[in-house]
């Protein structure tokens, strides 16, 4: 694994570190003593077996010996544990993360939703981790950080990341079919960088006077359609939308195929009951976008798809 790009990480490198080293240690030890009995001991050595009494001080000193090495273990992983989830700093910059079948979602304080995590280096950095449909964990390794992602709860995690670069992020619950797909980046940038960013962000969203751009960001973050649906011909989990707008195609509704015409009234109701007519060939899995986007964000979207030539 390659060198820990946060404060947090370098201590749990340390904790692995110590843990390794013990068991290390462990290893070496027993097998040389394994060894050294099997030749000390061996039957061409001892043509007569003698009784062997208990040694209580041996006995004593061995248990005790191993309750210390594993109480030390459980000491310095219990207190990492508990910087990473103690009483945040002020200063930190509060960033919402939400999964959702099969992509992440990173919020800003404003309403901006980015699918990377964009974020400061140097700054503690705050996240609130909770899912929309199934458990989903999220997994940054050079940070060194983990949590599960729960439905109807928020779990919060901090970190510093102390190096600048861009970072892989997984989804380590198995969350169904698109779960291997379930990937982001989380950009670790100077801070005048991602004031510059946050800058861009608000003036995009303040003149989005153009709806199928907006139905681009909608498209790529909120709705989150970009996980299962490709816009470059190539199928995903589900259809791709490249130039679907006026085309015909095959659906089964209520167990009985036919052929509808794709207009602004299917596409809207495939966002909001995507499995009252599934395109044949796919999987009925698709989530509602019902209460998830509002209207001229649906809207929005259907202009995006139709521009999709
Ligand atoms: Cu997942």
């Amino acid at each position: 694994m390659t060198e820990a790009a946060s404060i947090i990480g370098k201590n749990t490198d340390g904790v692995f570190l110590i843990i390794t080293g013990i068991c290390v240690i462990l290893l070496l030890v027993i097998t040389f003593l394994m060894l050294l009995f099997v030749f000390k001991y061996s039957r061409g050595k001892n043509l007569h077996p003698s009784n062997v009494e208990g040694h209580p001080l041996l006995e004593f000193s061995f248990l005790g010996g191993s309750i210390v090495l594993v109480l030390a273990m459980f000491y310095f992983g219990w207190t990492g544990y508990r910087q990473l989830k103690r009483e945040l700093p002020k200063d930190a910059l509060p960033i919402n993360v939400v999964a959702r079948q099969w992509l992440w979602s990173f919020q800003y304080e404003g309403g901006r939703a980015s699918a990377a995590l964009n974020i400061p280096v140097n700054r503690p950095i705050r996240l609130k981790i909770t899912s929309e449909d199934v458990i989903h964990s999220l997994y940054i390794p050079a940070f060194r950080l983990k949590q599960d992602a729960v439905p109807g709860a928020e779990k919060a995690l901090w970190f510093v990341a102390d190096r600048e670069g861009t970072y892989d992020i997984f989804c380590t619950e198995y969350c169904g079919l698109a779960h291997s797909g379930m990937l982001a980046k989380a950009v670790v940038m100077s801070e005048e960088n991602f004031n510059a960013w946050m800058r861009t962000a608000e003036a995009a969203e303040t003149k989005l006077a153009n709806k199928a751009l907006e139905g681009k960001t909608i498209f790529e973050t909120k709705g989150g359609c970009i996980a299962c649906h490709s816009v470059d011909g190539s199928a995903r989990v589900g259809p791709t939308l490249k130039g679907i707008f006026g085309s015909k195609v095959k659906v089964v509704t209520n167990g009985k195929e036919r052929e509808v015409t794709i207009d602004e009234k299917y596409i809207r109701s495939s966002e909001l009951e995507p499995n009252a007519d599934v395109a044949v060939g796919f999987p009925p899995v698709m989530p509602s976008q019902k209460g998830k986007l509002t209207d001229p964000e649906v809207n929005a979207v259907i202009e995006y798809i139709k521009s999709l030539k």
